[in-house]
């Protein structure tokens, strides 16, 4: 899998300058969730693309982006899903944005993921592969990436961060942050998926949430591109993640831009979420 990390690491440093000096601009088109597309969004996955078909192991790719699987070599061994540029809403203002990289192998289904990766383009671009049971992320150094730290989350922590608008929530989850705040805990919610789970990954823990609302009852986040990825990363991080009854890693996929609610957390938070949700889902 290593070709994969390096292909990922080569795509990032070009992502990088695309940001830096691309149009910020959107296109005309829209994705298969009917987001508008940036011009930033379908150059990442142009250059994500180019990248990886040049990789033998790899079978197929699908992206956020596209509408269909991508099918690459016959004999490869895994499968990527991925969001080239998650949090696009945010790139106008200049606020950390991230790729997103879930690592498959047989078919796209929680079960069968094996391994994970995220790209923060922030002050600074880190890389945060989950693999083999642990998390481990690198920085951006002169185009090249360099180790910095393993990533274990505590069994409690202090931030809490939700998606949407209160005005969406259903009436749990109002209970449910509503108990985090007398609790003590930090609202941290800058709307980008990548920025906002790593800082809870990097302060220890917390919890992210994207509840199904009532505008959207299945929640906003994409299964394949980025609750899985990052199911797999807190789970192998020390912490849960789960889509409010059951583990996230259980939720099944009957096609490949399903969304689902999500909670991703240390095992305080989860349990805090399971126990609020088991009377309302
Ligand atoms: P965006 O629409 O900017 O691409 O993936 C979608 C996402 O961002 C996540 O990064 C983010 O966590 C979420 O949507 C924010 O949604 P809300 O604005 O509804 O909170």
């Amino acid at each position: 899998m290593n070709e994969i990390f390096e292909a990922i690491k080569k795509a990032s440093v070009e992502i990088q300058k695309i940001i830096d000096v691309g149009d910020t601009g959107k296109s005309e088109n829209e994705n298969s969730t009917g987001d508008t597309q940036l011009k930033l969004d379908i150059a990442s996955d142009i250059v994500i693309e180019k990248i990886f078909a040049t990789i033998p192991s790899i079978k197929a790719i699908v992206s956020e982006e596209q509408e269909a699987i991508v099918p690459l070599n016959e004999d490869g061994e895994y499968l990527i899903a991925y969001d080239p540029l998650d949090g696009s809403s945010l790139v106008d203002v200049n606020l950390s944005v991230g790729s997103i990289y879930g690592i498959y192998k047989n078919d796209f289904t929680a079960q069968n993921i094996i391994a994970a990766v995220y790209v923060v383009f922030g002050p600074r671009v880190e890389m945060v592969v989950a693999a083999d049971n642990c998390v481990k992320m690198y920085r951006l150094f002169n185009n090249s990436f360099e180790y910095i730290q393993d990533i274990t989350l505590n069994e409690k922590g202090t931030i809490t961060a939700t998606g949407s608008t209160q005005m969406c929530w259903p009436d749990h989850h109002r209970i449910l942050v509503n108990k985090m705040f007398k609790d003590g805990y930090y609202l941290r919610y800058s709307g980008g998926m990548v920025p906002d789970l790593h800082q809870i990954l990097l302060k220890g823990g917390g919890l992210f949430s994207y509840p199904g609302t009532t505008d959207k009852p299945k929640g906003k986040l994409r299964q394949l591109f980025e609750v899985f990825p990052f199911a797999l990363t807190y789970e192998f991080a020390g912490g849960a993640a789960s889509d409010g009854s059951k583990r996230a890693l259980d939720v099944e996929t009957t096609h490949i831009h399903d969304t689902t609610p999500c909670f991703f957390g240390s095992k305080d938070e989860i349990n805090k979420v399971l126990e609020v949700y088991k009377e309302n889902v």
